[in-house]
């Protein structure tokens, strides 16, 4: 079988997804193959240039005239174009992956989950952390017992790319536009995380910040635009297996690039993963006096037997060549797929309660 697909967006989500496809053939050879029929964007000379970089067909400004000539439509634009576009995908039974946030809004984010409950087409909420080697062993770890009763979870995602003042303003730091600011952009990974390891989040208690809100238009202008989200935010909460968890995340996190740390403590052992040693993982099980790093890169490790020998590890670009495979593979073959826009709502629901208890300055139940 073949997939006619379709990508929104060409910046860096499209090539993330463009390079996953690109290994799927020599690495997946069972995966599907994959036509690149069209190649949306705004910019035509920026999209003419994506086209040929990218590998597609054809390139089309319109996103209205693309979604029902598909088979699969890959929403990889900013948050102010999840809604509709995939709302019409999913009307016309076209295959949706949305890129995090789901939505800018709870009601948005609502939206496209009805949509996806009326449609035959699967719709998908590309949380590719969830594709990390070391996650999955995590996972299995924690399903299999190996920790116990889970009581206490720790994630926080860090990185610094706004502390500079004068770094310029983008539709990342703009309420309409992006819904939210690092609560959606980075909270969305480690909310989604935490609930697909342990549980779901049901009360929270959560604190945003802004720490400079307004910032030039472009790289050395005069002009101003004002920030309108929230730069940093912490977050404790409770999942509905009675464990208490934190979060935190924060662009204005000096010396952190893209630092995504999760941290599990259960009756019987604890785990420590960080993405930026996303090859290992550091487990303490009963009776031991220290965490042992445990590197997830062998054989019978998830994934290892499509990649390289054991030691030669992987990096950030993988966890897209994962989250395709399972994604189209689940379109061929008509598979049930997670995270889904369920899944993605329910992390939704999480963030707009966080938001809420700011703003109320008490816990809310996450309805
Ligand atoms: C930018 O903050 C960003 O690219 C996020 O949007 C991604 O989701 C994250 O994986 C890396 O950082």
């Amino acid at each position: 079988m073949t997939l006619d697909v379709a990508f929104l967006g060409y910046r860096f989500m499209g090539e993330a997804h463009a390079n996953a496809l690109d290994r799927l053939p020599m690495f997946f050879p069972d995966a599907p193959d994959v036509n690149r029929h069209t190649l949306i964007g705004q910019d035509e000379d920026a999209l003419t240039d994506a086209r040929e970089r990218l590998g597609f067909d054809h390139a089309r400004t319109e996103w209205e005239d693309v979604v029902d000539e598909v088979d699969v439509f890959y929403n990889l634009g900013p948050n102010f174009l999840h809604v509709e576009p995939s709302v019409a995908a999913l009307e016309a039974d076209t295959h949706v992956l949305c890129e995090k946030p789901l939505a800018p809004t709870l009601d948005g984010a609502e939206r496209m989950q009805l949509a996806a409950e009326e449609s035959d087409a699967h719709a998908v909420a590309a949380f590719n952390y969830r594709f990390v080697p070391a996650i999955q062993y995590a996972k299995n770890l924690i399903d299999d017992g190996e920790l116990g009763e889970i009581r206490q979870v720790r994630g926080r995602y860090l990185q610094d790319w706004l502390v500079d003042p004068e770094a310029p303003w983008s539709w990342r730091l703009d309420e309409e536009l992006a819904g939210s600011g690092v609560l959606g952009d980075l909270g969305a990974h480690t909310v989604d995380l935490v609930q697909f390891l342990v549980d779901d989040v049901v009360s929270v208690s959560g604190h945003l910040r802004t720490f400079v809100d307004e910032r030039p238009v472009e790289e050395g202008a005069e002009e101003t635009e004002a920030v309108t989200v929230d730069d940093a935010f912490s977050a404790q909460a409770e999942l509905a297996n009675g464990a208490m968890a934190t979060f935190e995340a924060s662009r204005f996190a000096a010396g952190h690039k893209n630092d995504h740390t999760i941290e599990v403590h259960g009756s019987k052992g604890s785990l420590k993963f960080s993405l930026e040693r996303l090859n290992e993982l550091e487990v303490l099980r009963e009776g031991d006096r220290g965490y042992q790093t445990i590197l997830v890169t062998d054989e019978d490790d998830p994934y290892g037997e499509h990649w390289w020998p054991p030691g030669h590890v992987l990096g950030w670009e993988h966890t897209f060549v994962h989250e395709n495979y399972e994604f189209l593979t689940a379109v061929a073959e008509d598979e049930a797929y997670h995270p889904s826009f369920a899944d993605g709502l329910r992390v939704q629901e999480v963030l707009d309660a966080i938001q809420e208890s700011d703003e109320r300055r008490e816990w809310v139940a996450v309805e």
